[in-house]
């Protein structure tokens, strides 16, 4: 039904461009609801560009160009290349463009969508890494805010200014052009466009613990154990590739990890998750089942002659999948059934740009042929290479709900395209364990979400090098507020596990991971809200404040949903927004000096919960709510809960409560709680803390038909 219904999208716009294609540029341009528009070159290519991956659904036409409509893409050719050429008016301060390295605020870069294995991004000065968000954000000096969509996977030079261009040897592409009030406003355009994360399991919010690579299965125990033992929270444990039989995915080392479904056993036994790593590589082999179902099925990208393509990766030569292929990707989904029956909880889909070893281009062949099927054209790989990563991780992402009905799949990619968060989380791949790529974490962080993705985060330590103590402290402090919290390192690395380097750090790390689980209830509220309206999770400090302009180059100190600002310790003189933030501590401990310091806006609540030891003995039965009024005495705040896996969510089984506090003299707030969403039974106890002059006063415990909480200490 839905197939053919985007079928008979994509055949309408065909038809509409090829129609299109005898006016002027200006009667292609269209609205397509309100504040949107698409402007399509004269040239327009629909076999070469339809359907869309990134967007949702076709834009439908909805009118004509407003009038006074603000910025419009120029469309011409030069030397051969297809050229946009967008004026966006002087002083926009601009983001977006997905994960890049440098500076938050984009003037002046120019990025290239091309997924790359770019290790440490030491390739093409960095200005291309793993995944590919051809998206502007532009932020005029009074806050209204616009945004760009250039829909097309094919390789494109984005070069940020006052004058933005936009070249490609590609077809030209259409743009959607998003006008807003404010910057949050195009970001959630954006998520109506692009689409939206589903609610993540709980679990995949909790703290994780990684490295290249725990083994054997005795040493992932230990890993394990540890943690526990030491009382560090902790949720996940993470096996990267040496858990397999000779790189051979699907399958596991006899030797090394001879009871996969023992071990897993074993970790959730002490409340751990396991995620086991994937790649698209299948080794030449043909001994191996996969390699010889894939050449019986007739899976394999091609090269230009049609011929099996191969390259090598880790285990040697491979074939690769073709996933423009629906019959490829049911194959692929149908490889995990016997491989998550072992107790495997969620995916790592790793190398997928696709990366291709010993060839200058790191992928394959851009004149390999991909066959499509179904909606998809076939064609180069030069049009499919930014959309291999995403179609893997659609069908990953149907394994895990295929084969663990009932559970919310967990997908992390190293490769995607813009809308990618539909199907997987992200990392921001093989950064460095050095300073640099510490500071550089936060604006990466900042600007995947302001192009779709929140589910992101850098590996906490440093992937590249050894990560010396004093880094990896001020690593794990300001990690764990990443919305996807890992410590990850590369394979031959200096340990960089919590209590790697001894009882100072171990206890800096302690702390930090304790202070998320603490946060758990307000950073799943957050993930809720990603899921429903495409708000990041982390945003930049002048979301806080969209009319200061001297909050727009803030990329050390970021913003927590609209309530919580994180001000990392070694940020030099940072630009915080106006008001009475207050600051305040979780622990209860002197100050390490690591931890970031954490304000909260006035007129916020925040729901806080006691420290657990992973997201096993989660409950919001007993919450403490911090509180800073604003001038007017009042403050208001959220919390989600439901079961935290599976789908009773979507029949209503949750509750969304907004609390509302008011002062009542100098000692004393009334809360009034409300269910202002779902249908979920909940009675927990209260209690107010009241944050003031940078200390907590806190109430009794009450339970939730209590009205007044007089502050006791
Ligand atoms: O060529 O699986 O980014 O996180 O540890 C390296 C081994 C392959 C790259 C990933 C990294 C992972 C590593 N992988």
């Amino acid at each position: 039904m839905k197939k053919h219904s985007s079928l008979l999208l994509a055949v309408a716009a065909f038809v509409t461009a090829f129609f299109l294609h005898a006016c002027r540029a200006d009667d292609r341009s269209h609205a397509c609801g309100a504040g949107i528009a698409v402007f399509y070159p004269a040239t327009f290519d629909s076999v070469g560009l339809l359907p869309s991956l990134a967007l949702v659904a076709e834009p439908s036409r909805t009118g004509t160009l407003p009038r006074g409509w603000k910025v419009k893409p120029l469309f011409s050719v030069e030397q051969g290349k297809n050229v946009i050429t967008i004026p966006v008016g002087k002083d926009v301060d601009l983001y977006g463009t997905g994960e890049v390295v440098g500076a938050l605020r984009r003037n002046g870069t120019s990025t290239t969508t091309w997924n790359l294995d770019n290790y440490v991004y030491a390739l093409n000065e960095g200005k291309n890494l793993y995944q590919s968000h051809p998206w502007i954000l532009g932020v005029r000096p009074d806050g209204s805010s616009f945004g760009i969509l250039v829909d097309s996977p094919w390789r494109l030079e984005i070069t940020l200014s006052d004058t933005t261009l936009v070249t490609t040897e590609g077809p030209a592409p259409r743009v959607l052009v998003i006008e807003r009030d404010d910057p949050a406003s195009v970001v959630k355009a954006l998520g109506e466009l692009t689409g939206k994360i589903e609610m993540p399991p709980l679990w995949a919010l909790g703290f994780q613990q990684s490295r290249w690579s725990y083994f054997p299965d005795a040493r992932v125990k230990e890993i394990a154990d540890e943690f526990r033992k030491r009382n560090i929270p902790c949720d996940v444990i993470w096996m990267d590739i040496d858990y397999m039989d000779g790189f051979r995915v699907f399958t596991f080392d006899p030797a090394r990890f001879p009871e996969p479904a023992a071990l897993n056993d074993y970790l959730h036994e002490s409340d751990f998750k396991a995620v086991y790593m994937i790649d698209p590589g299948i080794k030449k082999d043909s001994l191996y089942d996969v390699y010889r179902q894939g050449t019986d099925g007739d899976h394999w990208v091609k090269d230009k002659d049609g011929r099996e393509f191969n390259g090598p990766v880790w285990p040697g030569a491979c074939a690769f999948p073709d996933f423009t292929r629906p019959e490829t990707r049911e194959w692929w989904t149908g490889l995990y059934e016997d491989f998550l029956s072992t107790g495997i909880d969620g995916v790592w889909n790793d190398m997928n740009e696709p990366a291709v070893f010993r060839v200058e281009s790191h992928t394959m062949p851009e004149d390999n042929l991909h066959r499509g099927g179904g909606v998809l054209p076939p064609g180069p790989h030069a049009r499919y290479h930014n959309l291999y990563g995403m179609l893997m991780v659609k069908a990953t992402r149907e394994a895990l709900m295929k084969y663990r009905p009932g559970k919310r799949p967990f997908v992390l990619s190293r490769a995607n395209y813009i809308g990618g968060q539909r199907y997987a989380a992200t990392w921001s791949g093989d950064n460095a364990s050095r300073w640099e790529h510490l500071r550089m974490s936060i604006p990466m962080t900042l600007n995947l979400g302001l192009s779709g993705q929140p589910f992101n985060g850098a590996d906490i330590g440093g992937f590249g090098g050894s990560a010396r103590r004093d880094l990896l402290a001020h690593w794990m402090a300001v990690g764990v507020y990443y919305p996807f919290a890992r410590n990850h390192s590369v394979q031959n690395s200096a340990d960089q596990e919590p209590w790697a380097f001894g009882e100072e750090i171990e206890n800096v790390s302690r702390r930090a991971i304790n202070r998320r689980y603490m946060l758990l209830p307000y950073l799943y509220t957050l993930f809720r809200e990603a899921s429903v309206t495409g708000l990041p999770v982390a945003r930049p400090l002048f979301f806080a404040d969209t009319r200061d302009t001297s909050l727009r180059r803030e990329e050390q100190a970021f913003l927590l949903g609209q309530d919580l600002v994180i001000v990392p310790r070694w940020a030099k003189a940072p630009r915080l927004p106006r008001g009475a933030w207050e600051n305040f501590r979780l622990e209860e401990d002197e100050d390490d000096g690591y931890q970031p310091l954490l304000a909260i806006r006035p007129g916020a609540v925040i729901p806080v919960n006691k420290v657990i030891q992973s997201t096993v003995e989660y409950t919001t039965d007993s919450i403490t709510l911090l509180v800073n009024p604003a001038d007017d005495g009042t403050a208001t705040g959220l919390l989600y809960d439901d079961d935290g896996d599976g789908y009773g969510y979507k029949n209503g089984d949750f509750a969304l409560h907004r609390f509302t506090v008011s002062r009542r003299g100098d000692n004393a707030l009334e809360l009034d709680v409300e269910r202002v969403e779902g249908t979920r039974d909940t009675r927990r106890q209260y209690r107010i803390g009241y944050v003031n002059g940078g200390k907590i006063r806190y109430s009794a415990w009450a339970d939730d038909t209590t009205r007044v909480f007089p502050l006791v200490r």
